[in-house]
């Protein structure tokens, strides 16, 4: 019988499920936060993942808990794979004291030193160079972490990728540079805006690994991931993988979309990473029918509660405004 990589399965059951689980937490909370963002429970700037869960939770795979990860305003994503819970991500988007960084951080900056999970950045490309840091600090105390820093391909234009990943280089510096490319920055086409397209081929200029990904296919996302933290945990320095992925929104919920065509996006959404999973695993016998109604409906329960929890959070007192805006001295 001859077996081609379609027809082996990949997974076993269990991780299987638990990948299709963990794309679907993240599919959910969007789709229900766009609709809190409508009805003005969440104020601000809200920018969704939608498309690109495979990156997220295929990468957090390869991860372990000590190691880092930063990212980008479009990281509700990469903080749920990480650990972080729904009620602590969704209290912090309505802007309560509940939420992972007592409401003050909102959509843009989710946070939680405990998951060593830093941020979420407004800052095109911010992440980059504060990844260098966190990285270089494991390195000077030879603690064996891996910073895993997730960027867009609008901030592969940008002077702090290149210095960034000169240093990276330089120094061996055990980073995994994950860069999601969804082909726009809002509405630049990566086309207009970058010489040389291939950011792989960009990045491998440093020089380092650099390696394309279907970022649409997460058990080739946590492939390609597992490989890269082996290879920086065994000294081979830094990594990177170009996730070629597409968001299936717009970029924030501010923007008419004149800048794509429909059937462009009717295409990829063809290729909708969760769909491909859960084909994937009914075609090998890995889920049934019965088994996907029950996840979703685990889903939605915990989705339920999870804004149950937001809208009974608190505000915080106008008398604690000012706490925080200047450091008291210590050091964390
Ligand atoms: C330094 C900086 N320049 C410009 C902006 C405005 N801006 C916000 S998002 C964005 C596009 C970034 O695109 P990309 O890095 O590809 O990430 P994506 O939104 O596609 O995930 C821009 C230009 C910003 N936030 N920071």
């Amino acid at each position: 019988m001859s077996t081609t990589p379609e027809a082996v399965p990949l997974v076993d059951r269990t991780h299987g499920q638990f990948l299709l689980r963990e794309m679907l937490r993240i599919r959910r909370l969007e789709e229900k936060s766009a609709e809190l963002y409508s009805s003005m429970k969440i104020r601000g700037f809200l920018h969704l993942y939608i498309g690109e869960e495979a990156v997220a939770v295929g990468v957090a795979q390869a991860l372990s808990p000590a190691d880092a990860i930063i990212a980008t305003y479009r990281e509700h994503g990469q903080a749920l794979a990480r650990g972080m819970s729904m009620e602590a991500i969704l209290a912090e988007m309505y802007g309560k004291v509940e939420g992972c960084a007592r409401g003050r951080g909102g959509s843009m900056h989710l946070f939680d030193k405990t998951l060593r999970f830093f941020g979420g950045n407004a800052i095109v490309g911010g992440g980059l160079p504060l990844a260098i840091g966190v990285a270089l600090a494991d390195k000077m105390q030879d603690r064996p972490n891996v910073t895993c820093c997730f960027f867009g391909d609008g901030a592969a234009a940008e002077g702090e990728f290149h210095e960034s990943l000169n240093l990276a280089a330089l120094w061996h510096l055990p980073v995994l540079f994950v860069c999601e490319n969804n082909q726009y920055a809002m509405g630049t086409a990566l086309r207009y805006s970058h010489a040389e397209t291939n950011l792989s081929r960009k990045a491998a200029v440093y020089p380092m690994d650099a390696t394309p990904v279907n970022g649409m296919d997460v058990l080739e996302v946590e492939s390609m991931a597992r490989q890269a933290v082996e290879r920086i945990r065994a000294g081979q320095g830094p990594q990177f993988l170009e996730c070629h992925t597409y968001r299936f929104r717009a970029h924030s919920m501010f923007d008419a979309e004149l800048y794509r065509e429909k059937e462009e996006v009717e295409m990829w959404k063809q290729r909708d990473p969760i769909e491909r999973l859960a084909h994937h695993l009914r075609q090998h016998e890995l889920l049934t029918d019965e088994e996907w109604r029950e996840m979703a409906a685990q889903v939605e329960q915990e989705l339920d509660a999870a804004v149950a929890f937001a809208e009974a959070g608190s505000w915080e007192p106008v008398s604690e405004l000012t706490r925080f805006v200047y450091s008291d001295g210590r050091v964390a």
